[in-house]
């Protein structure tokens, strides 16, 4: 029986890793941090199949000793400040954990189990600021966030594990995906929350901010396998993971609207752009320009044509189920609320 340590576990990616590893019959070991009220986020209805194991990504210590409890054949690194607006709130905490702490997990598995196969989840944030489209693993990088500029740290110094200490060490680029697990600050499911919402009632509107930039959107669930597929190759190396499909953040406004039955109308421009009920006039979207940020992100599409041919990687959840799923999902989660809440 293999055994897997997931860095992250408790986050949206490492939910479905694990319900994935689990399947396919691993021993599966999650790190944790330590946290005043116990809470195991998008695990807790798996947490019991779990070995948690308390440590932090700026601990090389708590991790060597992950390393040494677990035994793992494979190590996923999915553990990050991942809110890239935060990244400038917090720009050394993000570089302690998503730089530095990659090569705390490095060490941890070069000092006690080398040959482990190691995962990073590098990001389509790397490539900021166009420099091709479609982005693809040949593509120069060229990051706009503190957080794009330390997931690159991370990815290269996978890249130089692999190459000076002969480490089977994997970064898959990433492209956004999203689930019914998604963080609520995360632009989709800001959007989804609030189409839940406004359609029962208890929500006037939502205030967004950049609606121009563009995102490659697909399902946290169809990308995890493709983490793990990295790991299975003889040899290994970094992927591109994407839809090959962009669309804006009006795009997914609008077509989260339609999956309650509500047509958006814009008007009006920049920040003073407005989205209104087309049927009642009502206005459901106002841009603020608190949610911009100091320097944006444009335009991602991916091409993963590599993990196609190479991994046999393919997406099985269309844009548009990926948007019925959340907005579904958060209309019975708010529904509940109602209900317990009295609203
Ligand atoms: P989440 O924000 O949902 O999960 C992040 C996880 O990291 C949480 O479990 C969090 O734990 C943990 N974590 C944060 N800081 C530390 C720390 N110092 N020590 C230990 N654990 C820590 O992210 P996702 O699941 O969406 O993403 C997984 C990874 O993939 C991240 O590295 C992200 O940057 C990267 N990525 C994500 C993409 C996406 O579109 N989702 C695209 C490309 C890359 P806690 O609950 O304690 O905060
Ligand atoms: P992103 O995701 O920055 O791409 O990083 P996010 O959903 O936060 O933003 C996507 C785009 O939407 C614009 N936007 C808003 N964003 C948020 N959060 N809130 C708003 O109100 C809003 N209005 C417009 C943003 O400006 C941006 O252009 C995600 C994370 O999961 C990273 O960890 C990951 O590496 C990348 O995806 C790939």
């Amino acid at each position: 029986m293999k055994h897997a340590l997931i860095t992250g576990i408790n986050g949206q990616d490492g939910s479905y890793l694990a319900e994935l590893l689990l399947e396919k019959g691993y021993e599966v070991y999650g790190i944790m941090r330590r946290k005043s009220v116990v809470d195991y986020g998008n695990v807790e209805h798996i947490k019991d199949k779990i070995h948690f194991i308390y440590a932090d990504m700026t601990d090389v210590v708590s991790l060597t000793n992950a390393m040494k409890i677990s035994q793992a054949d494979e190590v996923y690194n999915l553990a990050a400040q991942s809110f890239v607006a935060t990244s400038w709130e917090q720009p050394l905490a993000t570089a302690q954990i998503d730089a530095l702490g990659v090569t705390n997990m490095l060490e941890a598995i070069r000092i006690v189990k080398p040959e482990a196969r190691f995962y990073q989840a590098s990001t389509s944030e790397m490539f900021g600021l166009v420099q091709e489209i479609p982005q693809t693993e040949k593509t120069p990088f060229y990051p706009r966030s503190p957080y794009g500029v330390a997931k690159l740290y991370g990815h290269w110094i996978t890249k130089n594990y692999r190459e000076s200490y002969n480490m089977f060490a994997c970064s898959g680029i990433l492209f956004n995906h999203e689930s019914e697990r998604r963080g609520k600050e995360f632009v989709t499911r800001k959007i989804t929350d609030a189409v839940a919402r406004i359609k029962l009632g208890v929500q006037d509107h939502v205030e967004l901010g950049n609606m121009d930039a563009k995102r490659d959107w697909g399902h946290s669930k169809d990308y995890v396998k493709a983490m793990w597929l990295m790991l299975q190759q003889d040899k290994p190396d970094d992927y591109v993971i994407a839809t090959n499909e962009t669309r804006t953040v009006r795009e997914f406004v609008e077509t989260a609207f339609k999956h309650v039955d509500i047509e958006i109308e814009w008007s009006g421009s920049g920040v003073d752009e407005i989205g209104k009920n087309k049927a009642t006039g009502k206005t459901l979207v106002k841009v603020n320009p608190a949610f911009f940020r100091p320097a944006e992100v444009e335009l991602l599409i991916g091409n993963p044509a590599k993990a196609d041919s190479t991994l046999g990687w393919v997406r099985e959840i269309s844009f548009s189920e990926l948007v019925e799923r959340m907005v579904k999902n958060d209309l019975e989660l708010v529904e509940k609320e109602i209900k317990y809440n009295n609203l």
